[in-house]
């Protein structure tokens, strides 16, 4: 891989976000995922290729991971945040429609519940595995999601709860969504989130962590 995109991996890998960033202790000073993307771009790199070639795979690395319990929350975040510094420069090109993503995903954390840290990371990973994310935020009733596929109908929908009961609510935020747009997938996550109760609740596929979201996305995009 050329060299530039490689360091970019590296970055988005280590959570390097820019040159000021301390973290991690070994990198200090060195550019980051913000800076070498934006030299990339000016030495005439296109903005899907840095997103394909660099981005996703270094995300895709940190969400096995931490699958696997080789890294944490933390990582993580650090991670989610070096690739933002370096989506900064390439959104503009996917927002003008001159560069394209996979699909939209809306996300957000159902009725009642207020618990954002885990569905930041799905959010963040998504958008790390080259998707458009539309994030309602926090306590997203149904009339919210349904709003949000009026405006985007292809999309794909990630519900997350916290609580044994703000779970309940996605029961019915899933039942809405499928009665209106039958052929939206539907994932669901959180804590106390199963798969016997996602299959219970008619949603269409449960993963514990963020990069079982990011695989769905991807297997569902590949089979329409
Ligand atoms: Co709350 N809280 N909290 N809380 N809180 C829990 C969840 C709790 C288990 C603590 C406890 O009692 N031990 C408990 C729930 C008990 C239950 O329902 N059985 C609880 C409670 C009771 C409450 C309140 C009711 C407390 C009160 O006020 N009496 C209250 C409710 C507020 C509300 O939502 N209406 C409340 C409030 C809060 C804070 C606001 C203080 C804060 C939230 C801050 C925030 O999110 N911005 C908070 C926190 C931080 C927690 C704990 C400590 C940590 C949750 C967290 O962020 N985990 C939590 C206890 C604990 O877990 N140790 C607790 C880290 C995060 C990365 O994990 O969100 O599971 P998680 O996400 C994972 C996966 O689940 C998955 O990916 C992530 C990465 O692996 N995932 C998905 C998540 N969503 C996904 C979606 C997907 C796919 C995967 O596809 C769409």
């Amino acid at each position: 891989m050329n060299d530039i995109l490689n360091q970019i991996s590296l970055c988005v890998e280590a959570g390097k976000i820019n040159k000021s960033s301390p973290y991690p202790p070994g990198m200090k000073d060195q550019d980051g995922a913000d800076e070498l993307s934006k030299k990339a771009l000016q030495q005439g790199f296109k903005p899907d290729e840095i997103l394909e070639k660099a981005l996703i795979p270094a995300m895709a690395n940190v969400g096995n991971k931490f699958s696997r319990k080789e890294i944490y929350v933390p990582q993580m975040l650090m991670s989610a945040k070096a690739m933002s510094g370096a989506m900064i420069h390439l959104k503009p090109f996917f927002q003008s429609g001159e560069t394209r993503r996979k699909g939209t995903f809306i996300i957000g954390t159902v009725t009642g519940d207020l618990h954002d840290i885990g569905k930041n990371l799905v959010s963040m990973m998504v958008e790390g595995g080259g998707w458009e994310v539309i994030d309602l935020g926090v306590d997203v009733s149904s009339e919210k999601f349904l709003n949000a596929l009026k405006e985007k109908p292809d999309a794909a929908v990630g519900l997350s709860a916290l609580l044994t009961t703000t779970m309940e609510n996605m029961k019915m935020i899933v039942s809405e969504i499928k009665s209106k747009h039958k052929d939206t997938k539907i994932l669901v996550g959180g804590a106390p989130v199963t798969h016997d109760y996602c299959k219970k609740i008619g949603a269409d596929f449960y993963s514990p962590d963020p990069q079982g979201a990011v695989n769905f996305l991807n297997r569902m995009r590949l089979s329409i």
